[in-house]
């Protein structure tokens, strides 16, 4: 029997999800080859509550980037085999790694070698030996603003789900991880179903809650690691880590269900709405986003010819 749409229930969890996880620990990544100072300076950022991670040997910084996905990197500058501005500018080589802040944390005294760090890649400089208390703040603000920044430009500002670019590049970092560690991803591809209609019929306020009732449904069913965006107007990719095309199947099977069940209620008569969606997995070690994207494309038009309402794999 079709449950009346919760429309407060919806925006309380859309609103939860368009606000960033301020909650969530800011995850600092520590470059340094001094292992005593490093374990102190990890101590004192953990007792503030923060995540750290330590990269002692330069070679396993891109890496660790990649698994570890930090708000803001600590960057000692001298190092035996590299220099920390060296390092610091291969991080901003990678688009991806652009909007991290990059603060030197460097014994260098000398005024005009620490202007040249900060004009190569660097956001800030801050001296060796530094307080406790110099530290916790420096490393606080700058990831907080970060963190708000980010999530400002990557968000879609009617549903708080990713925009375009910013799902496409979470597609890739997660197609790559899984490459790398041996474990399957899916993702699915979704659109409305005869969607015009809603907005010929109830107009395209009426619509646009239909389109943020889906992103609340989406946020609410997958898991906090899977990437939702808003993919175009009233279409949608996720990706799901570590989960194969059949548990995905699964797991769309049942939002479709619910979705299907919403009654949305308007001044011109109630209606229901559903979806299409079409589910791809790495199918050979050599899938790249695209792949898997076009592939999901795919099944999704065969949803839609197969008659709609329906999940794809
Ligand atoms: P199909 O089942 O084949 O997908 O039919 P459809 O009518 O949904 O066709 P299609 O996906 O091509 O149409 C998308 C429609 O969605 C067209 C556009 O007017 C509408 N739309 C796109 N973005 C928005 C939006 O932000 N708000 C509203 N209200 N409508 C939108
Ligand atoms: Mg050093
Ligand atoms: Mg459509
Ligand atoms: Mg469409």
């Amino acid at each position: 029997f079709p449950t009346p749409v919760d429309l407060i229930a919806l925006e309380d969890c859309l609103n939860r999800y368009t606000q960033p996880h301020q909650d969530a620990a800011y995850r600092v990544l520590l470059v340094d080859d001094d292992q005593a100072l490093a374990q102190r300076y990890c101590a004192v950022l953990q007792a503030a509550g923060m995540l750290v991670d330590w990269v002692q040997r330069p070679e396993a910084l891109l890496d660790r980037l990649h698994d570890f996905h930090p708000d803001l990197v600590l960057m000692d500058i001298h190092m035996p085999d590299y220099s920390g501005i060296e390092l610091a500018q291969l991080i901003r080589l990678n688009d991806h790694w652009l909007r991290i802040p990059i603060i030197y944390l460097s014994a260098e005294t000398d005024s005009s070698q620490q202007l040249a760090a900060l004009l190569k890649a660097g956001d800030d400089f801050v001296s060796k030996p530094i307080s406790d208390q110099t530290l916790v703040a420096t490393v606080y603000a700058r990831a907080q603003r970060a963190r708000l920044v980010s999530h400002a430009l990557t968000r879609d500002s009617m549903t708080g789900l990713l925009k375009h670019a910013d799902i496409k590049e979470q597609v890739e970092l997660e197609v790559e991880r899984a490459r790398r560690q041996q474990l399957p991803v899916s993702i699915a591809m979704v659109d409305l179903d005869h969607f015009k209609r809603v907005n010929d019929n109830y107009g395209h306020a009426v619509g646009d809650t239909v389109i943020r009732a889906l992103a609340s449904l989406l946020r609410q069913r997958l898991r906090r690691i899977d990437g939702i965006g808003r993919y175009g107007g009233e279409e949608f990719v996720a990706v799901l880590p570590n989960c194969t095309s059949q548990d995905a199947q699964d797991i769309f099977d049942q939002i479709r269900e619910a979705f299907a069940g919403l009654v949305f209620r308007t001044a011109d008569g109630n209606f229901q709405c559903t979806f299409s969606a079409g589910i791809s997995a790495c199918e050979a070690p050599d899938w790249e986003c695209e792949d898997l994207l076009e592939v999901a494309d795919q099944r999704l038009y065969l949803a839609k010819r197969n008659g709609r309402n329906q999940v794809i794999c």
